[in-house]
């Protein structure tokens, strides 16, 4: 029973037309991180940071999975019980590729959180700033993604399955944000095999035993082959 640990980034999505963070004319060209994800940049202007997630939120809507999403779903489905998919991605499209578990660290453009009262439901197409929390109704709401300097989702769950893995795979993430940009050298140092599959060679791309190149919808079906 190999315990396989994949970790997804922006890179999975792009062929379903989603923008990456970091690529030439990438989502943050078009904005400073400081002002669309972070705490500060929504204190300061929480219209700007929800009008960034609208669109992110309808562009996610429009897309569908590609064949990277649906072989990892195959992968999953295959093997019961011996993947954990952990993905800094805020879109759907693993779940609705099929993957049985998906566990998203940096949080989900389809939730709302009211920074108030912690309530959380389906996050509505358009969110504004004078939306009120259905639970307290503070005019509190915002998307539940995970910003700089918060703390990401699911360690409880996240930190056991690097602990153990086997076998650690790094799809389509440019390894620049932390903690999920160590979690390759970690599960190294702990004996597990490190994939790296991406565009080009990532930040850490050091980090892995074997590297293969590529756009994720030809070389992910290609390696969980
Ligand atoms: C935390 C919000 C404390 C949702 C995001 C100094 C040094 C080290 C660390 C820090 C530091 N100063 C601050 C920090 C911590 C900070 C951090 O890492 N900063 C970086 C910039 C230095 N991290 C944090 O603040 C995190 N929280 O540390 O809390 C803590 C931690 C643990 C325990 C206790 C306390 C919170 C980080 C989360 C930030 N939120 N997004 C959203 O808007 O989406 S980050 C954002 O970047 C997204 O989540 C995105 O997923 C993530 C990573 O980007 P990538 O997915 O890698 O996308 P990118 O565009 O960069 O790369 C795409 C890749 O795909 C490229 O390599 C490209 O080649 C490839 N590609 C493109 N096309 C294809 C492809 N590959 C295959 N096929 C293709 N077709």
């Amino acid at each position: 029973m190999e315990k396989i640990v994949i970790l997804t980034g922006a890179g999975i999505s792009a062929e379903s037309g989603l923008g990456t963070f970091r690529d030439e004319g990438g989502l943050w060209a078009q904005h400073a991180i400081e002002d669309v994800a972070t705490p500060e940049g929504f204190a300061r202007d929480p219209d700007l940071v929800h009008r960034f997630y609208n669109a992110r939120r309808a562009q996610a809507a429009e897309a569908t999975p590609n064949p990277a999403h649906l072989a990892l779903a195959r992968l999953a489905r295959e093997h019961p019980g011996e993947v954990t998919l952990i993905t800094q991605n805020v879109d759907d499209l693993h779940h609705r590729a099929g993957s049985p578990q998906v566990l998203q660290m940096h949080g989900t453009l389809m939730g709302a959180l009211c920074a108030a009262c912690d309530h959380r439901w389906p996050a509505p197409l358009v969110m504004q700033p004078a939306d009120r929390c259905p639970a307290c109704a503070a005019p509190a709401t915002r998307p539940d993604v995970v910003w700089f300097g918060e703390i990401p989702y699911g360690a409880e769950v996240i930190d056991p399955a690097l602990n153990g893995a086997d076998l650690f795979v790094s799809i389509g993430t440019s390894g620049q944000v932390y903690p999920a940009a160590a979690y390759a050298q970690h599960c190294r140092r702990l004996g597990a095999r490190t994939v790296e599959l991406n565009l080009e060679p990532s930040e850490n791309a050091r980090d892995f035993d074997e590297a293969h190149y590529g756009p994720a919808s030809k070389i992910v079906p290609e390696f969980v082959e």
